[in-house]
């Protein structure tokens, strides 16, 4: 028979010695900051629009990769990273909408890291690409405090997860240029409202720009690709010009 035993502590707060570091996590940081520059320097080089989508976990990421593969993979060429702790699934789905996509496994870590990118970039065949997707690890918190170098933070919000996350997880929408509300076609069910979130969004935000979508029912989609779109060409633009 099983009997309960109360779980020994597994803190390491207990263990002997000193650790003599100073604050690791703001080197951690600085870090990462060393490597999205030298990002964001290679995309430019080579006129490569970067574009960081982030979300809660299943807000409908991969689902709008695969939707914007489908609308602009014969115009344009795209690639996507895309982060999760374990599985190869969402690369898997992405490629079988026609686009190359490469999964970075964290292996437990909650958020893409700079290295983690950069790492990534050396194995992917980045000439003539137009737009590379980052999908990073499906989570408010803390995908917020990495920069990757990108040139774009788009975060999703699905209409199923409440309206009232901005105010939750202000970093995520204070460093995002873009909200998708997402998963429209279901607001007639649902208790959410696209105006209070919008509201509480750019209270946080007040540059922040808005589109709601479905990746099921098509609604939107069109809007977001004009936005992709327009956004290529201004990037391809600072490459003509420092020619
Ligand atoms: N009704 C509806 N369902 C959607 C929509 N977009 C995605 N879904 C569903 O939502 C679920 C999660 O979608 P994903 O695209 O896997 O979400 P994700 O953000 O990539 O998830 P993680 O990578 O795990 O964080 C799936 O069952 C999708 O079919 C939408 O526009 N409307
Ligand atoms: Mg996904």
């Amino acid at each position: 028979m099983l009997t309960p035993s109360i779980r020994s502590p597994k803190s390491s707060k207990n263990a002997r010695g000193t650790v003599a570091c100073d604050n690791t996590t703001l080197h951690l940081l600085q870090a990462n900051d060393f490597v999205a520059d030298a990002i964001r320097k290679e995309m430019a080089s080579r006129g490569i629009l970067l574009i960081n989508i982030t979300s809660s976990a299943g807000s409908g990421k991969t689902t709008l990769m695969q939707e914007t593969a489908r609308r602009m993979k014969d115009r344009y060429r795209l690639s996507v990273l895309v982060g999760d702790l374990e599985t190869e699934r969402d690369a898997d789905r992405i490629r079988a909408a026609g686009i190359p996509a490469l999964q970075i496994v964290t292996g437990g870590i909650c958020h893409l890291e700079a290295q983690m990118v950069w790492q990534a970039m050396q194995t992917i065949d980045l000439d003539g690409l137009d737009l590379l997707f980052v999908e990073n690890v499906g989570n408010l918190v803390c995908p917020a405090s990495f920069d990757l170098g990108e040139d774009y933070r788009v975060t999703l919000i699905a209409s199923t997860e409440g309206d009232d996350k901005p105010k939750k997880y202000p970093k995520m929408f204070l460093t995002s240029e873009l909200m998708l509300v997402s998963k429209s076609d279901l607001l007639p069910y649902l208790p959410f409202s696209v105006e209070a979130v919008t509201k509480d969004a750019r209270e946080v935000n007040p540059n922040l720009q808005v589109i709601t979508l479905s990746s099921t029912s098509g609604e939107g989609i069109d809007e977001w690709c004009e936005w992709l779109e327009a956004a290529i060409a201004e990037k391809k633009a600072t490459l003509t010009a420092a020619v």
